[in-house]
């Protein structure tokens, strides 16, 4: 990336965002606080670093334990980086001078952290401006700047909001690294077992946004499965289904991609059918997708989809109308429809402030109650699962039950599920579809017919 395009806008949305708002006073400066290189429990063995989200969002250093500043007046920005020892240079590699910063990150100013106070305290600032506030993904505080020395009652909950608004829609550089790691990503997932490999010694992809999902047979339907206690060490069986959800990241941004497929290359005619019946709701969703609509709608919308699919297939019968009113649909999709993606896999902002989440079975689960809005990039991913702790419910439930015919549904005990997850970014009038890799029944087949090909190139997008 060319230095012009390191989020110098993100710095310049920032200031005008803040300027505009009430209770922002003439000589206030932002203070952010780069990531921390930590060490694995005791040892000296480091840890792999990743930068922490906001702060890579206005600075786009990639360096650890780095601090930045920005006069809101001026727009001026200030990039603070750790004055390392000369023994660095023996076993880390160059120390390289503070101009070299300024050049690779389009700062104003480099200076180094222990001297953050004195820098500081020359622009006279009447207000530190930090970032404090609660992610509504995961509940967990984002952490405030902090360093010794640090004068006054520095103001926080203002800059997280105005932060969060900001990270919502993303810029035209963003909007590149996202349709980049998507290409990628879709790539990798077409080598399946190198997927990793792929990411990394094709893509230059050091990290990926979370931990493969990768569950075959009945573990395709543990939504979250691949973490440690049960760590994608199945062998996979001939007529398996294999739900791998895996996403590579660049430059801090994400993907997250599922494909679902049979293990063996040939769907069975109720592998088709749930396949199927989930891809009809991905794609009524997309068709429907433009600014302005309602993402718990879309939400909805798969739903209804999701059970007037069942019904054909036989799992289900009676009224779909019906079916919504007790919420059968999240029997068999209990999480989101999807939400938003950039830096973080589960981006920020998926809740204003004073909007709760809707306490409905399955809409609970929903990341995003916003509108939709152009240049947010979100993620699609309906799916089927059949997990029998909630099937037992529902049929425990007599306001479910009666819409299940169990004979049918024993069938697909054990057949785990199908999840179909693009990224798309929201448009002017529609959407662009980021992800591409074989979707339809027929494109699946016949890619795993194929025998072994070459990587493909990576053309470069055009500039
Ligand atoms: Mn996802």
């Amino acid at each position: 990336f060319r230095s012009s395009q390191k989020p110098v806008k993100n710095r310049r949305r920032l200031c005008t965002g803040l300027k505009a708002k009430d209770g922002v006073v003439p000589r206030s400066v932002v203070v952010l606080q780069g990531g921390e290189q930590k060490q694995r429990y005791c040892t000296d063995t480091d840890v792999l670093f990743r930068q922490e989200s906001f702060f890579h969002w206005a600075f786009g250093v990639t360096e650890a334990d780095c601090y930045g500043a920005i006069d809101v007046d001026s727009g001026k920005s200030f990039l603070f980086v750790p004055k390392l020892p000369e023994s660095y240079a023996t076993w880390m590699g160059e120390i390289y001078p503070k101009e070299h910063f300024k050049a690779k990150y389009a700062v104003d100013e480099v200076h180094y952290t222990c001297d953050i106070v004195s820098v500081l305290s020359n622009l006279k600032p009447a207000t530190l401006l930090t970032l404090r506030g609660q992610n509504t993904d995961s509940g967990s505080i984002c952490r405030e700047a902090s360093f010794e020395g640090i004068s006054g009652e520095p103001v926080s909950h203002l800059l997280f909001l105005l932060c969060v608004c900001s990270r919502l829609t993303k810029t035209d550089m963003e909007l590149e690294v996202l349709r980049y790691t998507n290409r990628i990503s879709s790539e990798a997932h077409k080598m399946v077992r190198s997927f990793r490999h792929y990411c990394y010694n094709k893509g230059g992809m050091r990290h990926t946004s979370y931990t493969c999902i990768c569950g075959t047979g009945n573990n395709s339907s543990v939504l979250h499965y691949g973490h440690a206690g049960a760590p994608n060490d199945k062998t996979i069986m001939d007529g398996d289904m294999c739900l791998f959800d895996m996403g590579g990241e660049y430059y801090c941004y994400s993907s997250d991609i599922t494909c679902s497929f049979p293990a063996n290359g040939k769907f069975t005619p109720d592998q088709r059918a749930i396949y199927e019946a989930v891809l009809k709701s991905s794609r009524a969703v997309m068709a429907a997708i433009r600014p302005g609509v309602k993402w718990t709608d879309m939400h909805r919308l798969a739903d209804q989809v999701h059970l007037e699919e069942l019904v054909k297939i036989g799992i289900l019968k009676g009224s779909v109308d019906d079916m919504l009113k007790v919420h059968l649909g999240s029997v068999f999709m209990p999480h989101g429809l999807g939400h938003l993606l950039g830096i973080d896999v589960h981006d920020v902002g998926g809740y204003p402030e004073g909007v709760d989440r809707i306490d409905e079975p399955g809409l609970r689960s929903l990341r995003m109650g916003r509108l939709v809005q152009e240049r947010m990039v979100l993620t699609v991913e309906p799916g089927i699962y059949f997990i029998n702790h909630l099937l037992d419910q529902a049929l425990a439930n007599s306001a479910q039950s009666c819409f299940i015919d169990n004979q049918v549904l024993a069938r697909f005990r054990g057949f785990g599920g199908v999840r179909i997850e693009d990224d798309i970014a929201v448009t002017a009038d529609g959407m662009e579809l980021l992800t591409c890799v074989p979707r339809t029944v027929e494109e699946i087949e016949a890619f795993m017919a194929e025998p072994a090909k070459p990587f493909s190139p990576i053309v470069s997008a055009k500039s």
